[in-house]
C-alpha cells in the first residue's frame, strides 16, 4: 500500500464519521418548566437545552422593573411586570442555536439583555471528537511514510 492510498483511506473515514447521519435516537418528547429570573440586565439562568419536539414553559419574572423575553427564530415572546411571573409555552420544534432577547426597552444596558436557548442534541461535539481519534490515529502511520532526511556526508 502505498502512502497516497492510505491517506484517501483516512480522509474518506474523515468525511464519514463528518457528515454521515448519526442513528436516531429515540427522544420522548417531554415537557420542560423553567423558570428566569429577569433583572437589569440579565437572565438568571441566561442558557437552557432542550430536546426537539420538547413542550417548553418558560415562566419568566421580573425582580425590578418591566421585562421581556422574546426568542429569535420562533418569533414569540412575553412581557412580565414586575413582582410578576408570565408563562410563555412552545413546542421546540424548530433545531438549532437562538438568541432570546428582552424586549422591553427597561434601561440602558438593555441591548446587552440576552440569552440562550439550545434545541437538539449536541452531535458536533460527538464528530469533532470521531474527527480527533481519527487524526490521531491517521497521523501515526502515515508519520512513518514522510520520507526521513537524512545526513549523507
Ligand atoms: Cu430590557
Amino acid at each position: 500500500m502505498n502512502s497516497r492510498f492510505i491517506l484517501l483511506l483516512f480522509v474518506m473515514a474523515g468525511l464519514v464519521v463528518a457528515f454521515a447521519p448519526l442513528p436516531v435516537q429515540p427522544i420522548t418528547p417531554q415537557e420542560r418548566t423553567f423558570r428566569i429570573d429577569a433583572r437589569q440586565y440579565a437572565y438568571s439562568p441566561s442558557e437552557f437545552k432542550v430536546n426537539p419536539g420538547d413542550k417548553v414553559n418558560i415562566q419568566l419574572v421580573s425582580t425590578d422593573v418591566v421585562h421581556g423575553l422574546y426568542v429569535d427564530g420562533y418569533d414569540i415572546s412575553i412581557e412580565a411586570d414586575p413582582g410578576q411571573t408570565k408563562t410563555l409555552s412552545f413546542v421546540a420544534d424548530k433545531p438549532g442555536s437562538f438568541r432570546f432577547r428582552c424586549n422591553v426597552t427597561c434601561g440602558a444596558m438593555h441591548p446587552f439583555m440576552i440569552g440562550k436557548l439550545t434545541v437538539g442534541t449536541n452531535n458536533w461535539l460527538y464528530r469533532s471528537i470521531g474527527l480527533a481519534v481519527l487524526a490521531v490515529i491517521g497521523f501515526l502511520p502515515l508519520s512513518s511514510f514522510i520520507p526521513q532526511t537524512k545526513n549523507m556526508d
